[in-house]
């Protein structure tokens, strides 16, 4: 994609995922309509849907011929990411925005010919986005984000995961999720994959693993974290098919090595 057409698709699709959090900030007053999706930790609420559509209607009144993944069923089916093609999640972390009210993103990917060209994740109630254009770095509001320290051990890091890994699980055998959870400084619980990335990005987790997320979760994620040097794979070390569900393992170049080959292979099942 031309750096003239990355900078004018950036500056758009930032004025409309900013106006689309300000909506979400003032439906926010009014009480919540929620539903139960595949099990009761699965939620979606008349917030999520409405965001996803104000968003898939400006990308397709203004850009006709993109076209758009996304959660809430407002999206394109999709298996080719020929062309653009936007990954929208237009509430990450449901079960924060209705329980906490706060600590939920909004997060789009644009891709081109299956490139990541841009991810925004809008931190909504901090205000707070992370954006990165493809080879022109990443950015917390207008701060620029430092590269990734190589020096940090995997005993001196602090990882972000939840305690599903310490539930019986298709991937990996517990005891080697807790020998993992003993030899790292401290993990962390944000329950916002997109935010878990911004994260990483930022430099305040060195790591974020997780065991199923979908191409909506990550697209945007992955493109801001590749601009500061981090690696995106899935828990084996292999490489993420955006059009599916993965496992997802995100973080420094010096830890994933240590994570994939110590932890996950010797106790892949
Ligand atoms: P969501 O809020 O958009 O559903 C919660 O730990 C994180 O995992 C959130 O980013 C959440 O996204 C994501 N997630 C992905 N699949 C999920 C599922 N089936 N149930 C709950 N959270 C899911
Ligand atoms: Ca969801
Ligand atoms: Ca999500
Ligand atoms: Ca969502």
């Amino acid at each position: 994609m031309k750096a003239e057409i990355r900078n004018s698709l950036y500056e758009q699709a930032k004025e409309w995922i900013l106006e689309a959090g300000a909506r979400i900030r003032k439906q926010m007053r009014d009480p919540l309509v929620i539903s139960i999706k595949s099990n009761p930790q699965d939620l979606v609420t008349t917030v999520d849907e409405e965001t996803e559509r104000f968003l898939a209607g400006k990308i397709r009144e203004l850009y006709p011929d993109h076209h758009l993944i996304s959660e809430e069923g407002f999206g394109d089916n999709l298996n080719s990411m020929k062309g653009t093609v936007w990954l929208i999640d237009p509430i990450d972390g449901t079960t924060n925005f209705i329980h906490q009210r706060r600590n939920f993103a909004i997060s789009a990917g644009i891709y081109h010919d299956g490139i990541g060209e841009i991810g925004l994740i809008y931190d909504v109630m901090g205000d707070c986005l992370y954006s990165a254009k493809k080879g022109e770095g990443a950015f917390k509001n207008e701060e620029r984000l430092p590269q990734l320290r190589e020096g940090a051990m995997l005993e001196r890091s602090v990882l972000a995961m939840n305690n599903k890994w310490l539930i019986p699980n298709p991937v990996v055998q517990v005891e080697k999720m807790e020998e993992l959870i003993r030899t790292v400084r401290a993990t962390r619980t944000y329950g916002s994959a997109a935010l878990e990335f911004a994260y990483v990005a930022e430099g305040i987790v060195d790591g974020y693993m997780t065991i199923q997320l979908s191409p909506w979760d990550i697209a945007a994620g992955i493109i801001i974290v590749n601009e500061v040097g981090g690696v995106t794979t899935n828990v084996f070390g292999e490489h993420v098919d955006i059009l599916k569900k993965n496992s997802i393992l995100v973080c420094n170049k010096k830890i994933h090595g240590r994570i994939v080959n110590d932890f996950i292979l010797e106790g892949k099942k």
